[in-house]
């Protein structure tokens, strides 16, 4: 403790609070799932103000508050989407909704004037960017110091990039996403073959073997911080299934091997209204027993877990008292919302105290950053400065450099320790 630093109690309980929103400001942080890519990937960066308003969370509110439909939606080109979603749900009506208020954070923050509804000046402003230029210009507005991108083997566009051995920017870490393998193995065993692996369809040994050899490769070309998916509300484990045995028999061991977590990521019921596309899916309850039960089975295994419906959250906290080797991380998707992210860092904070990650953008837009995380952060700040007063008024003392310890946990180091 240096000599001048300020001691919090019950005494300066408003200075603490102000201190304590200042601090999770200026600390800066790691956002653990996004779906961004690093320069090097060009076109599949996505930025700018058609790419904000055409977000798959807007289109879902533009069909639902225009009705038209889907299929017609989708006939337009970008930029008619972006001007149909901004009559729509800004013009027309008032965008309180979150992913509506989120481009609006983003332009203000941008120094754009917001009351003047000028679509056609907030494009001249990005008109003028370039991307090396914008992405710093993103990441000091969000205080960030790296994000963690979603990099699938499976995808054609993302795939050739790797292979060309491009280094990626520094500030972009590799996340390896794993759904073509557990959701769609024939699929995946398709590919694999494809690419010169004795995959098949009924697993045998050998396959099992090149699965593994599959993911090692892929780890090691992306230097992955962990290997992810997102599954279905039905998820089960164990059970008869491709995914399970895959999970038992090649995730576990690779994840094992390599010391990289497995990230789940559950309740998705994929494509619920399919003529929607990538904004079809909705959420389901699932079965927190089988995070549980894989904890229990390879506690020597690390995994990462997000679920997607509210009512699991309690359950979830409660298993991630039980398993040290479970990291619960952010608010997924769904959840991302002022008043359910509030609940659940309280809970998770009053259950798990600082050992959790209580946020994560899923950015599909750079832009996008700014908002999701100058929202999350107030919130953040908020209950953690209304814990540290329940603290204090016990007598407890915290100390500035308590706070910056914890600060720098929930925003990031949490993660990377969890990682070592
Ligand atoms: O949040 C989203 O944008 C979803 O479409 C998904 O990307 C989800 O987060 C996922 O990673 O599957
Ligand atoms: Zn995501």
């Amino acid at each position: 403790m240096t000599a001048s630093e300020t001691v919090f109690t019950r005494n300066n309980m408003d200075a603490m609070r102000a201190a304590v929103r200042e601090t999770v400001e200026r600390t800066p942080l790691t956002d653990i799932h996004t779906h961004l890519y690093a320069p090097a990937f060009g076109k599949l960066l996505l930025w700018g103000v058609d790419e904000l308003l055409t977000y798959h969370y807007l289109i879902a509110e533009v069909v639902r508050a225009s009705r038209i439909e889907p299929a017609a939606f989708y006939a337009k080109n970008k930029r008619e989407q972006a001007d149909f979603i901004w009559q729509t749900l800004f013009l027309e009506r008032s965008p309180y909704s979150e992913a509506c208020r989120g481009v609006l954070t983003v332009l203000d923050t941008l120094g754009l004037d917001v009351a003047s509804r000028d679509l056609a000046a907030y494009r001249a402003y990005f008109a003028q960017q370039t991307v090396e230029g914008y992405i710093d210009t993103v990441f000091e507005r969000a205080n960030l110091k790296s994000v963690v991108m979603t990099n699938d083997p499976f995808d054609d566009a993302e795939r050739p990039v790797w292979e060309s051995g491009i280094e990626a920017d520094r500030r972009f870490h590799a996340a390896l996403r794993i759904d073509l393998v557990l959701n769609n193995w024939a699929s995946a065993c398709a590919r694999l073959k494809g690419w010169g692996y004795g995959a098949d369809e009924t697993l045998s040994k050998k396959a099992l073997a090149e699965t593994r050899r599959f993911l090692a490769d892929w780890l090691k070309r992306t230097k992955a911080l962990y290997m992810a998916v997102s599954l279905p509300q039905d998820f089960a484990f164990p059970e008869e299934s491709p995914r399970a045995r895959l999970i038992a028999e090649c995730i576990i061991p690779v994840a094992r091997e390599y010391n990289v977590p497995f990230a789940m990521m559950i309740g998705v019921k994929r494509a619920m209204n399919p003529a929607l596309k990538l904004a079809g899916d909705g959420v389901g309850k699932s079965d927190v027993g089988a995070v549980e039960r894989l904890c229990v089975s390879y506690p020597d295994a690390k995994f990462m877990v997000t679920m997607l419906a509210r009512e699991d959250q309690h359950e979830l906290s409660i298993a991630a008292r039980k398993f040290p080797n479970l990291f619960l991380f952010g608010c997924w998707w769904f959840l991302n919302v002022p008043g359910i992210i509030e609940e659940m860092t309280r809970m998770r904070f009053e259950l798990l105290g600082t050992c959790v990650l209580p946020q994560h953008s899923d950015a599909r837009v750079l832009d996008q950053v700014i908002y999701k995380w100058s929202h999350s952060r107030a919130i953040i700040a908020n209950v953690l400065a209304d814990k540290y007063a329940d603290l204090l008024r016990t007598g407890w003392a915290l100390k500035q450099s308590e706070l910056d310890r914890d600060v720098a946990g929930l925003l990031g180091g949490n993660f990377w320790d969890y990682l070592k």
